[in-house]
């Protein structure tokens, strides 16, 4: 595997977190409960009972993980704040104590040379907003982008660009749709509005943060879809998982419309959510760049029960992830074409916001390295086929709360022990940290 991958000079290399995966202390300093700190809770929502209680305690423990991330010698850090630090029951009185943490941590990065990229909302609504309906209540959109503001107005002086949404389409779907994230509803496809609330919630931040002369990103977790067979019946149903899991979140920001739901018997105002002047202020929001969450691709067939017109297929013949994902690193590159082939012009340049596999236990992760250069390779030779894409953030700095895994799935370069919170870099830490300064010094020359 070549260490060395053909990027463009300005590539940008980094590693990427979010706010409950890793900052633990949930109680500190005013922070107000998160639908993850209740649903975590709940008998059976998480493996073994886990929780982000401490997760990482990154909290209390960031100058060592940026110091970490210096020796890394990154470029960029993509973290996320924690809305309920900052707004404790989501809307009203500000927690300064909150504020403050997200302040310091700034700093830390800027003196560390770190560019920070931060994610406003990676689904840890407050509490008090989801007993007003989450994101199934289009005032949410509003209190997102009060939110926003209120961080903007801090840290702005110091933050060049920023991520709105993490992943709605999982937060819609595990969140709203099957209930195996919180907040723990199984609405099937009436969970739709919460699709269109959060892209408004992105237009509505995206505005303000364009008139305070911000660069905005939104990060979607991508997959190219495949269909099982060349069949008519294959071909439809995986153009409609496409509409459903791709198009649903991208087309309305670069090309102004929802895509085709017929297949779901969904129209596209997705079940009255959508009010006329919604899509216009959603694409109006003009991406700096589309950030890209790739982690497989997807394989449909024609669906084998009524209810969904798509099927999920298995993906045969690969290696796998310790949590059983495929791997199919040349879906990276399928990927980025489809998405020059499907938006042309419209699209903007591409970052890669998360990649990364969970491994087993082990210091010496062989598995990871191998994913991360394969990945590296695939997304080099979509750049020389004229993609546009400047950076790429590592999923994770550091072994995390995995969500309903909890802390069974390790995908970090940094191997952390959830008992003793000890940090020790991994074999993939050291080669990425090579990598890295491999790229930087022919960027000077
Ligand atoms: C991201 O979600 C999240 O942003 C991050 O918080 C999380 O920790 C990280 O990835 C790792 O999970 O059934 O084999 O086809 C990733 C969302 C959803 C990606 C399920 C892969 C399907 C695997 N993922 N998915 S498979």
């Amino acid at each position: 595997m070549p260490d060395r991958f053909d990027l463009p000079a300005g590539f940008r290399w980094g590693v990427a977190t979010a706010a409950y995966q890793i900052e633990g202390a949930v109680k500190e300093d005013g922070r107000g409960p998160s639908v993850w700190d209740v649903f975590a809770a709940r008998p059976g929502a998480v493996r073994d009972g886990h929780t982000g209680a401490v997760a990482c305690d990154h909290y209390h423990r960031y100058p060592e993980d940026i110091a970490l991330m210096k020796d890394l010698g990154l470029d960029g850090y993509r973290f996320s704040i924690a809305w309920p630090r900052v707004l404790p029951t989501g809307a009203g009185a500000v927690n300064p104590a909150g504020l403050a943490f997200y302040d310091r941590l700034v700093d830390a990065l800027l003196e560390a040379g770190i560019t920070p990229l931060p994610t406003l909302f990676h689904w840890d609504l407050p509490q008090a907003l989801e007993d007003e309906g989450g994101w199934l209540n289009r005032d949410t959109a509003h209190r997102f982008a009060d939110y926003t503001a209120v961080v903007a107005d801090r840290l702005g002086d110091r933050i060049p660009a920023w991520i709105t949404l993490n992943e709605p389409f999982v937060h819609m779907v595990y969140g709203y749709a099957l209930g195996i994230h919180a907040p723990g509803r199984a609405l099937m496809l009436d969970a739709l509005p919460a699709a269109h609330h959060q892209l408004l919630g992105h237009g509505l931040a995206a505005s303000l943060l364009h008139e305070r002369g911000h660069d905005v990103l939104i990060a979607n977790n991508l997959t190219p879809v495949r269909p099982a067979s060349p069949s008519p019946e294959d071909l439809a149903a995986a153009t409609a998982y496409d509409a459903l899991h791709n198009r649903l979140f991208t087309d309305p920001l670069l090309l102004g419309r929802y895509p085709d739901l017929s297949a779901f018997g969904v129209a596209d105002d997705l079940h009255g959510a959508v009010r006329p002047g919604d899509l216009d202020l959603i694409a109006c929001s003009r991406l700096a760049g589309l950030g890209v969450n790739y982690y497989n691709p997807t394989r449909i067939a024609a669906p084998t029960d009524p209810g969904l017109p798509f099927a999920e297929a298995p993906i045969d013949g690969v290696p796998r992830t310790a949590f059983g994902w495929p791997v199919v690193p040349d879906g990276l590159r399928e990927l980025l074409a489809g998405l020059r082939d499907r938006y042309g012009a419209a699209l903007p340049p591409i970052t890669i916001t998360e990649n990364g596999c969970s491994t087993t236990d082990d210091l010496d992760d062989q598995a990871r390295i191998t994913y991360l250069a394969s990945h590296l390779d695939a997304l080099a030779t979509a750049t020389t086929e004229g993609i546009d894409v400047r950076g790429y953030y590592t999923w994770s700095l550091m072994d995390n709360f995995e969500w309903a895994e909890g802390y069974h799935q390790r995908f970090g370069l940094v191997h952390v022990d959830f008992e003793t919170q000890a940090r020790t870099p991994k074999a993939s830490y050291a080669w990425y940290r090579d990598l890295i300064a491999v790229h930087q010094a022919s960027r000077r020359e």
